[in-house]
């Protein structure tokens, strides 16, 4: 159907029309993985697990290139009884674009013809979706059934790396909680717990720290009740001039408390100061003596070692004790620029 440049035109035509009866959307909602989304070479959405109720994105992108496109033909598939389209109003700057869904037969598509679109900076097309509340729980793909960016002077044609995405339906939830405690000779009132996805989606939490005098520690608390259940997660817990601290879970219980204490870098016995029995603790491990970082169980705390391990070396070293009573000492160290 593309022997002559005067199909597009009618193409568009016949979109414009078609598009004519049909509701608009009511308005994208903006989301924080948006950008993760578009560094794709074709198709894909903001979330790749969503529960009924819901709304993402998905999203289609064409990656910058230097041609220029005569005709843009975009169409993407979806099973309408699952999810319906809320807004799908694709532009291109200077263009007239001939934007169409249907939550009956389950698609999108766009039509722009003779765009002479500057692709240098790439192109982004966004719809904003609703997961059905009556939705059957399973996986779902939306394809790029049509995806056609080409030029008859050039013969560019565009050959999307990512044809589709799977979307997974669940409305199973679980909640991650735990406490966050740390000890510090200076006042640290702010924290932030970021929990992660296996497919790296993350959301963060900032934390307030109260100062608890009867236990000497500031302490505050974090709360994610959007998690899915059965799956696996990290939770990364930072705070100001202490070694950022990262547990692995799985969301095996409605409920999971995670307790996330957090010590001072070169802090290994975690009373709040960096002193020469820091030092002391590290150079005891490297020895093979027992010490806080590895006990008379034989066992390694993994991030006991890597509060020791303050400088940039890729392992635990003599070095890194060094640095903690240079530090101690009044001489320059790694410190400084903490
Ligand atoms: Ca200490």
């Amino acid at each position: 159907m593309r022997k002559k440049r005067i199909l597009p035109h009618i193409v568009a035509l016949i979109a414009a029309l078609f598009i004519a009866g049909l509701p608009h959307g009511i308005g994208i909602l903006p989301t924080d993985t948006v950008a993760e989304a578009t560094e794709i070479d074709g198709i894909g959405a903001t979330r790749e697990r969503v529960r009924r109720g819901d709304t993402f994105d998905i999203v289609v992108n064409v990656p910058a290139t230097n041609n220029t496109a005569d005709t843009v033909d975009i169409r993407i598939a979806f099973d309408p009884t699952v999810f319906e389209v809320r807004s799908w109003r694709p532009t291109i700057n200077g263009s007239d674009v001939m934007s169409n869904f249907s939550n009956t037969d389950g698609f999108l598509a766009l039509v722009a013809a003779n765009v002479y679109a500057n692709l240098n900076n790439g192109l982004t097309f966004t719809a904003s979706m609703k997961v059905k509340t009556n939705a059957p729980l399973s996986t779902y793909e939306f394809r790029l059934s049509r995806a056609i960016i080409d030029n008859y002077d050039t013969k560019y044609r565009w050959v999307p790396q990512t044809t589709g995405i799977n979307v997974r339906v669940s409305n199973e939830t679980a909640s991650v909680s735990g406490n966050v405690s740390l000890r510090s000779a200076a006042p640290i009132t702010v924290a932030t717990a970021v929990l992660r996805d296996s497919e790296g989606h993350s959301v963060s939490q900032n934390i307030t720290l109260g100062y608890n005098t009867r236990t000497g520690q500031y302490e505050g608390s974090y709360r994610f009740d959007d998690a899915e259940s059965g799956a696996d997660y990290t939770i990364t817990v930072s705070a100001p001039g202490c070694r950022e601290r990262t547990e692995t879970f799985n969301t095996a219980y409605s409920l999971t408390i995670l307790d996330m204490p957090v010590n001072m870098y070169g802090d290994v016995d975690g009373d709040g100061d960096v002193t020469a029995l820091d030092a002391t603790q590290i150079l005891r491990f490297l020895a093979g003596s027992p010490s806080e970082i590895k006990g008379l169980d034989g066992i390694t705390d993994e991030y006991l070692r890597s509060v020791g391990h303050v400088t940039a070396g890729s392992i635990l070293t003599v070095q890194d004790a060094t640095q903690i009573l240079r530090y101690r000492a009044g001489f320059t160290s790694v410190f400084d620029g903490i």
